[in-house]
């Protein structure tokens, strides 16, 4: 079963198999500013303490108290959370989707190593290694990854060690209604990971081509792949695998840009705001010429479309809110290096350009390819 707007991404993005391309290649540093490249590496390369470090400092993140006032947040895992699902309208289905996603999973990385003791580098989870089949992945582990599937009609994790974790943002927008966190993985979805959808997208040479078969099948395949709350446009940050799933995403990203450097340090383009409201990149979230949920309607498991609010986020809790911002230093339709990635004091804002670079003078790590 694929929905219309799947398919519509498969065209798109999918097709015929493009021939393997050369990937992570190591630029040389280019301001000298960068001198301690944090090593991001694969999940089922580390060992079982590494797994297990990162894991106490996710759960330390999510028992420390909030501290900047964002509405309905309990902790510092939910601050981060809340500047996605906030400005969620503003950082899908735009050109600044990746750029965002990439200073959100810096934040995050940054908040474990400062905050909670974490000594190493954010994790990536490689989705294309685990194409259809999610579920036996050493992500989903539950004794040294995050836990397995949901369990009955809510979706509830039973096993792992975030299985008492306790969110209180989401459905949507919605705040302040405590929630496990939930998933129904689904396999046949996680194909939509494989390697050949990459390649495909990296046949684009132009980030304006590049950025909306990005945010296609490789991404949706992983959000709809784990399912439930990972399917949840607004509000995905409140399972951590969001974190391991994004950076896999931001390494496509930047494993693109090292394909053409230094040219790819400055390509930047895409529209501002979603075009009709469309969430691209998620099933049923339609594009720039159809909107998508909350008006079109999904009926993937665990994914958008009405109904019961932890299986199917319902319309209403999908339409931005009245203060949803708009965007911010880029006057004109198209995104520019100076629109501001807003982050609502987690960390300080940074601009597009700040983030063009991952060994740049804000941010300074390296992908390890698996
Ligand atoms: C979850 O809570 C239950 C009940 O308090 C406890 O027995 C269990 O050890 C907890 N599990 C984890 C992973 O924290
Ligand atoms: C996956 O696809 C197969 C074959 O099309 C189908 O029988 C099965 O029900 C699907 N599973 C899920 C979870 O959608
Ligand atoms: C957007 O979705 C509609 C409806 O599925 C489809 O007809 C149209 O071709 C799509 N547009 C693009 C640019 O993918
Ligand atoms: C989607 O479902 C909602 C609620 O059932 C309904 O009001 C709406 O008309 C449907 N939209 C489409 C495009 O089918
Ligand atoms: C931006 O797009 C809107 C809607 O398509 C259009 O009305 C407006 O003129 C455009 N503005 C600029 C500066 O291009
Ligand atoms: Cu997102």
């Amino acid at each position: 079963m694929v929905l219309p707007s799947l398919l519509v991404l498969l065209s798109a993005c999918g097709g015929s198999m493009a021939a393997a391309v050369a990937r992570s290649t190591t630029p040389r540093a280019r301001d000298g500013t960068c001198t301690t490249i944090l090593q991001r590496r694969a999940w089922h390369t580390f060992t079982d303490e590494e797994k297990r470090a990162y894991i106490d400092a996710e759960l330390c993140l999510m028992a420390k108290p909030a501290t900047l006032g964002l509405k309905g947040t309990k902790n510092r895992f939910e601050e981060l959370q809340w500047t996605h699902q906030h400005q969620s309208n503003i950082v899908h289905n735009v050109g600044a989707f990746l750029p965002y996603h990439r200073l959100l999973m810096w934040a995050h990385e940054k908040l474990l190593r400062e905050e909670c003791g974490y000594q190493g580098a954010q994790p990536y989870w490689d989705e294309a290694r685990d194409a259809g089949k999610f579920s036996t992945s050493d992500v989903l582990d539950p004794v040294t990854g995050f836990g397995g599937n949901g369990v009955g009609e809510r979706g509830c994790i039973v096993d792992g060690p975030f299985v008492n974790f306790t969110n209180s943002l989401g459905p949507g927008y919605r705040i302040g209604e405590d929630h496990c966190i939930y998933r129904f993985v689904n396999d046949n979805i996680s194909r939509q990971a494989a390697r050949s959808f990459i390649d495909e997208c990296y046949r684009h040479t132009t980030f304006a081509r590049f950025w909306p078969c990005a945010e296609g099948s490789p991404h949706s395949g992983g959000h709809g792949g784990v399912g439930g709350k990972m399917l949840d446009p607004i509000s995905s940050p409140g399972d951590p695998v969001f974190y391991l799933h994004h950076t896999w995403l931001d390494k496509v990203w930047w494993d693109w840009q090292a394909l053409d450097l230094p040219a790819r340090l400055t390509d930047i383009s895409g529209r501002n705001t979603p075009g009709g409201g469309g969430f691209g990149g998620f099933p049923g979230g339609g594009n720039g010429t159809n909107p998508g949920f909350p008006w079109g309607n999904g009926t993937f498991p665990g994914g958008p479309g009405g109904g019961n609010p932890w299986r199917n986020v319902p319309f209403q809790d999908m339409v931005p809110p009245a203060d949803a911002p708009g965007p911010e230093g880029d006057p004109g339709n198209v995104t520019t290096l100076t629109h501001i990635l807003k982050m609502y004091g987690v960390v300080p804002d940074a601009t597009i350009a700040d983030v063009m670079d991952v060994r740049g003078s804000l941010l300074c790590y390296e992908y390890v390819d698996a």
